[in-house]
């Protein structure tokens, strides 16, 4: 395993100290969190009984091949905790998430659960927020308007840059587990998280964005020299 997959999985390891019998997870999305749900696989097979609800069919395929039992949103609408990682960790534990295309469920999921645990190696520990590009999920629906919508609210929030609608590798436009679509913005930084975040909520045709302000409980971030808690 290279360095950063062990500090990944170190990070996902300490999330599961978190854990107890009886709880229903959040399951999150990417290589961090597939840790997570690995170690978590291990745990139930020594006899750990908890519900897991998935954040992609990506997470659920693994998850169920693994063992973990599942749940649906619908069936356990209150969760436990969601262990999940991010694209960016931004000053007051802001985040920018969505570069695996889940940012929807992520939200719904953590929003749900009394505690979100982000876990990360700690080069996605930054000063400001917005060198990676901010996945906006956007519906399939006039496409045109919806970018200037988006435009006018970053110039407003002091965000200027390209927005690129995300395709797979194949070339083939990337569509979410929700049927929707997403423009990548590259805004190189985005000074007031909070403010664009509110300001990209209110523009028609956006369903979502990346920027989680005031979900993360705590941060667990794993670096060659050790690991430490950020809450
Ligand atoms: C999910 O996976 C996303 O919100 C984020 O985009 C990504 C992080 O992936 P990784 O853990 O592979 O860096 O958590």
């Amino acid at each position: 395993m290279s360095d950063v997959e062990t500090m990944k999985r170190q990070a996902a390891a300490l999330a599961l100290d978190s854990v107890r019998g009886g709880m229903k997870l959040g399951l999150g999305t990417g290589s961090t969190a597939k840790h997570f749900v690995e170690l978590l696989a291990e745990r139930v097979a020594e006899g750990l009984e908890v519900v897991g609800v998935p954040t992609s069919e990506q997470t659920r395929a693994l998850a169920e091949k693994l063992g973990v039992p599942l749940g649906t949103l619908d069936e356990y609408p209150a969760l436990d905790i969601t262990v999940d990682g991010a694209d960016e960790i931004g000053p007051g534990l802001a985040l920018v998430k969505g570069g695996g295309g889940a940012l929807l469920r992520e939200k719904i999921v953590a929003s749900a659960s009394r505690e979100m645990i982000v876990i990360a190696d700690a080069s996605k520990k930054v000063e400001t927020l917005g060198a990676f590009p901010l996945p906006i999920e956007v519906v399939d629906f006039g496409l045109a308007a919806i970018r200037r919508g988006i435009a006018a609210a970053a110039k407003a929030a002091g965000c200027h840059g390209v927005l690129t609608l995300r395709r797979k590798a194949d070339g083939h436009v990337f569509v979410t587990d929700q049927g929707n679509l997403i423009l990548d913005a590259a805004f190189g930084a985005i000074p007031d998280p909070a403010a664009l975040a509110a300001l990209l909520s209110n523009v028609p045709g956006v369903v979502e964005h990346g920027l989680f302000i005031n979900l993360a409980s705590r941060v667990i971030l794993a670096g060659p020299a050790g690991a430490t808690t950020i809450s």
